[in-house]
């Protein structure tokens, strides 16, 4: 194992989304030494409010684009690492409308290299195992760090170009960056587009949950605070050039996960409506995480899906002021397409 990365001030994109903000709290909770510059445009997805509360003196938030060089030019020199979540993040968005994801997942990414080569600043790139295309349902195959890249929506193929700047970068230039590959996330501050979230909403709304297609498409659930001690312990302790894939082997299908949202909230497990399916809708995802376990030692620890399903429906009923706001309109856009 190379010898571990002591990082004080690290710059954090897309640290007001989902999965960033989790992220900036894991940090702040567990890494008393370590200051945090959030860099986030505050899109749609964004919410200030996500990492509201943290301590002043510890957390920084620079709103803005990390397209824009000028203010990378300004922001990275005296950070020791840039953490990468920003994105356009939502598969549905990216079939409707792909020219955010092109800019912001691509070009942003290659905006933030050239300023972590510029400035010598180390790199965590946090991407997805939609990169890998899909598997059959009946494939005992999971994905692996040497499977081929073969993406299948705009935002897959957008997140899989920016992997491989990142490749590029680190051979031609030397820059330090690893990379993770992480599958499904749950927990709380996720949009409410996304499938447990809007579920979970729904039903509150007393609006009957949408299932695409037949609902036997697979996903790999992995509580979002497991992602963020993985992404840490890739930051710190991760062979430089590496890509290290994140799962908690969570498989599960759509309808099963559904029904298990359905039963926490007190509803009969077929009050649901069957809805258009996502064009190129992938079948199922599956991790194998053996080389994150064995090289540097990390496990999951909220594996009970279950306790942490109920956990987020406790969180989406006690949080109606975070997600109102955003509910109406997400709803409107899915009626428009059917979904
Ligand atoms: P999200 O949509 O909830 O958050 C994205 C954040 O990025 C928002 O705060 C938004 O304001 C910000 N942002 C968008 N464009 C920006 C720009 N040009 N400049 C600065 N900030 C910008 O996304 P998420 O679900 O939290 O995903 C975070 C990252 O994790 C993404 O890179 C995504 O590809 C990756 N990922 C997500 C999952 C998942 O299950 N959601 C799984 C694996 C990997
Ligand atoms: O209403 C719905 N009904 C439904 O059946 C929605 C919103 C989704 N679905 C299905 C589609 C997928 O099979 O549920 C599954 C999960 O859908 P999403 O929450 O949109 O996630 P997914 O497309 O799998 O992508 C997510 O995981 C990988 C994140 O959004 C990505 O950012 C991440 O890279």
């Amino acid at each position: 194992m190379s010898e571990a990365f002591e990082p004080k001030n690290i710059i954090v994109t897309g640290g007001c989304g989902f999965i960033g903000s989790n992220f900036v709290h894991h940090v702040v909770r567990e890494h008393p030494e370590v200051h945090v510059t959030v860099l986030d445009k505050l899109t749609y997805a964004g919410n200030p409010e996500n990492i509201a509360g943290l301590p002043e003196d510890r957390v920084e938030l620079v709103v803005g684009d990390i397209c824009d060089a000028e203010l990378l030019d300004r922001l990275v020199p005296g950070h020791d690492a840039i953490v990468h979540y920003a994105a356009e993040s939502h598969n549905d968005n990216s079939i409707a409308d792909p020219e955010p994801f092109v800019q912001t997942n691509v070009v942003g990414t290659f905006r933030l290299l050239e300023a972590c080569r510029k400035y010598d600043v180390r790199y965590h790139h946090v991407s997805t195992d939609e990169v890998y295309g899909d598997l059959a349902l009946d494939d005992p195959a999971r994905f692996t760090e040497e499977t081929p890249y073969r993406p299948s929506s705009p935002y897959s193929s957008s997140k899989a170009s920016s992997d491989m700047l990142v490749r590029a970068w680190t051979r031609t230039y030397g820059l330090r960056a690893t990379i993770s590959n992480c599958s499904n996330n749950y927990g709380p501050y996720q949009h409410v587009e996304k499938f447990i979230p809007r579920q979970i909403t729904n039903i509150i709304d007393g609006i009957r949950p949408k299932l695409y297609g037949d609902g036997k498409n697979v996903r790999d659930w992995i509580h979002t605070e497991d992602h963020s001690s993985a992404v840490w312990t890739i930051l710190t302790k991760g062979r430089v050039g590496e890509t290290y894939l994140i799962g908690a082997d969570g498989e599960k299908d759509n309808i099963t996960v559904l029904r298990a949202i359905l039963k926490a909230m007190g509803k009969p497990e077929d009050d649901f409506d069957w809805v258009r399916d996502r064009p190129g809708h992938d079948r199922r995802y599956a991790i194998d995480s053996t080389k994150l376990r064995r090289e540097l030692g990390w496990e999951p620890r909220h594996t009970d899906f279950e306790s942490g399903l109920e956990a987020t429906i406790a969180w989406y009923r006690e949080h109606e002021d975070w997600w109102r706001p955003a509910k109406a309109a997400t709803e409107a856009k899915y009626a428009k397409q059917g979904q």
